[in-house]
């Protein structure tokens, strides 16, 4: 009769065990804290400004939030020393069509103004050939207008 709740009590001890194993290798494979979403602040001069790091191979912070209707500069800076990386925002149905290259180890400021709420994918379509392209390695990111 004790032998059921004790058998349960393992089991629940070994999934949470397991769940707090996983949750820790979660959190020390994020490279920083590029999965936070990141407010992009406006400044006196009405303009939404923020510097996205761009490495191999992600973007931090990799959620940035703006306001519709607004104006958004975004710097974005490669910390990379031979991979060229870029930014990507295709959605022409929805107002944004964004492509920035960005060489390793510069920096590049792009401006636009968002239209319509929604969100956005961001990513880097960079390959170099037979490799996976850099948005298969898990660069990509997303833009939150609201
Ligand atoms: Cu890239």
């Amino acid at each position: 009769m004790i032998k059921v709740p004790l058998t349960a009590l393992h089991m629940l001890a070994m999934s949470g065990l397991l769940t707090s194993l996983v949750a820790t290798i979660a959190v020390a494979a994020e490279p920083s804290q590029s999965d936070h979403p990141m407010v992009v602040p406006l400044a006196a001069d009405g303009v939404l400004r923020a510097t996205i790091t761009l490495d191999s191979y992600s973007y931090a912070p990799s959620h940035v939030i703006v306001e519709a209707g607004k104006p958004v500069e975004l710097t974005l800076t490669s910390v990379t020393t031979m991979i060229p990386h870029n930014f990507i925002i295709k959605d022409p149905a929805r107002g944004l069509s964004i492509e920035q290259e960005v060489g390793a180890g510069k920096t590049v400021t792009i401006t636009f103004t968002p239209t319509q709420r929604g969100t956005f994918l961001i990513y880097c379509d960079k390959r170099l050939w037979p490799f996976p392209s850099h948005r298969d390695k898990g660069m990509e990111g997303k833009l939150e207008v609201r």
